[in-house]
């Protein structure tokens, strides 16, 4: 691959470090007051995975379980016949009526998409009239191997380990509190079973005054209503999870570690003064953060509550990458909506499946074969950054120093080297510049600033945008052979910010940077 003339300063995609290039040593498996760990860490060191003991915390500070003692439903509905209790009226424990539904279920080979509906309303009787089932049905009528029917038994008994599976109570990771929970694969996807048939209470209203308002929805209901293709598409990746994580025979071990993070007030005032110059950069206009950056620390184009809309109809970068790493969908149960200056760090996610297209296009694939090695804790080589841009509703606002203040401090939050250990360089694009409606320029000069601050290399991928490919390649050039800081560029954001605030200046930023820089 020969350097173009603009591209002279870039470097090449195998110039940059790569998670299996970092030679991290994590030592033996251990938990922390910070660091929550779901499996048996004595166990662990002798290779085996065994759920950790302790008991059910019904508490703010944790997941309230659907298993828990403490869930009881206020009455049993009988609206859809008789159903069996002692005590007719008093309270029940919801897991005996989840458990009943779901134990009928898992015996059969085969379960109807009504059948499923019915089990789930009958423990969330409330919602009979809000949720709408209509795509169920039509996701099984299209399934043309019958799989899905066979599946849902498999999906219940899966769901029906909870109390077995998840032991110790699972902490929340709270806004402004930097904390790590480690849990395994087969683990998650007892979670997600749940998930799936809505079992999680106090999880299906995000009213502003709801306890879980602050939180990602976590219940799939809405994946089963309002029929669309893309829905349908969706249906088939997380079927296809299920299905290899209910094969005792291809369902995976290993564990993957979720991480929150905050940038301390300190370290997010700095800008001006900082006299970094820019580190590595390589910008391509062909593929893909997640294909040819998966060795690098991978970018999720995030909301700030976790996941965005993977669980509705949203389908861009970052619920296509929820899509095809499900596990991923898990952060949606404890990881409160994400703060100006905090993000989320995810470790160990494996690849299931493979798609085409993008938005109203996208198409599951079918099956991808993760081959990526396992750290000492057994997580895939796979990191996973989750940092939310700014949505811009008025794109006029993000030249505004405060909005790029915030915006390196959150891209730097993620960036930055954390253990005092090597780590890999970082994959990205166009974040925050499609549904966030933010300024792709501005928006690449911010991240190679953030990026230069923690010392770490880039892989920019322009997605398909030519024009950017070459204008960013040649912007960094200048910048570089200019020896310009990360406070300079600072103050020339600021500069440019308030003429981008004044009538007739529509220049773009790097035109700007090239500007004066020759006028110097
Ligand atoms: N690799 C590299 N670039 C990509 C990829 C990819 N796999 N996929 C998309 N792009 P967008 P945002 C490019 O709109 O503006 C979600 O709902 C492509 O050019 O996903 O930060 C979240 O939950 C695309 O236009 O990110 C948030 O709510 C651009 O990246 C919200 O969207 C931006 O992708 C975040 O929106």
């Amino acid at each position: 691959e020969e350097r173009s003339e603009v591209g002279l300063s870039c470097c090449r995609l195998d110039e940059l470090k790569t998670l299996p290039q970092c030679d991290i040593k994590l030592g033996k498996l251990h938990f922390s007051k910070t660091h929550t760990v779901l499996v048996d860490v004595n166990s662990f060191s002798c290779r085996a995975i065994v759920p950790q003991d302790g008991r059910d915390l019904w508490l703010s500070s944790f997941v309230k379980m659907p298993c828990s003692p403490s869930s009881i439903s206020p009455k049993p509905d009988t609206q859809f016949g008789p159903v069996r209790f002692k005590s007719q009226s008093g309270p029940v424990s919801r897991w005996s009526l989840i458990s009943e539904q779901l134990r009928a279920l898992a015996k059969k080979k085969a379960a109807k998409a009504e059948e499923v509906e019915k089990a789930i309303l009958r423990y969330n009787p409330s919602y009979e009239r809000e949720w709408s089932f209509d795509a169920l049905p039509r996701y099984v009528k299209n399934d043309i191997e019958n799989l899905y029917e066979k599946l849902f038994p498999k999906i219940a008994a899966l769901a029906l380990k909870l109390p077995d599976e998840v032991k110790k109570a699972i902490p929340l990771l709270q806004c402004h509190q930097p904390a790590s929970i480690t849990l395994s694969q087969g683990q998650i996807s007892c979670l997600l079973a749940n998930a799936f048939f809505c079992t999680f209470p106090h999880r299906n209203t995000t009213r502003p005054n709801a306890e879980y308002h602050n939180y990602p929805s976590i219940n799939f209901s809405r994946l089963f209503g309002s029929w669309s293709e893309r829905k349908s598409q969706k249906f088939k990746a997380i079927m296809h999870y299920f299905n290899v994580m209910t094969d005792e025979k291809s369902k995976p071990e290993g564990l993957v570690t979720f991480e929150r993070r905050w940038l301390s007030d300190a370290e997010a005032q700095t800008w001006g003064k900082c006299t970094h110059t820019l580190h590595k950069l390589h910008v391509t206009s062909e593929g893909r953060i997640e294909a040819e950056g998966a060795q690098l620390l991978q970018v999720d184009f995030a909301a700030s509550k976790i996941g965005g809309g993977v669980l509705d109809s949203g389908l861009v970068q970052e619920e296509i990458l929820f899509l095809m790493n499900p596990e991923l969908i898990v952060a949606r149960l404890f990881t409160e909506k994400l703060d100006k200056d905090e993000c989320l760090i995810i470790t160990g996610t494996q690849q299931f499946s493979c798609y085409s297209g993008f938005s109203d296009s996208f198409q599951w694939l079918g099956p991808y074969d993760d081959h990526l090695g396992r750290d000492e804790w057994r997580r895939l080589k796979r990191q996973i950054l989750a940092i939310d841009a700014c949505h811009f509703r008025q794109p006029m606002d993000q030249y505004n120093m405060e909005k790029v203040k915030r915006e390196l401090n959150k891209a730097y939050c993620g960036f930055k080297g954390h253990h005092g250990h090597e780590e890999p360089d970082i994959a990205t694009g166009k974040w925050g510049c499609g549904a966030f409606n933010g300024d792709p320029e501005l928006k690449a000069v911010i991240q190679l600033m953030a990026a230069a601050k923690a010392r770490r290399g880039l892989a920019f991928f322009t997605f398909g945008d030519h024009d950017l490919c070459r204008r960013l390649q040649q912007t960094y050039h200048l910048l570089v052979t200019q020896k310009m800081t990360v406070g300079q560029l600072y103050r020339h954001l600021d500069k440019y910010c308030s003429l981008r605030n004044k009538p007739n200046f529509h220049e773009g930023l790097f035109d700007y940077l090239r500007k004066t820089q020759s006028q110097l």
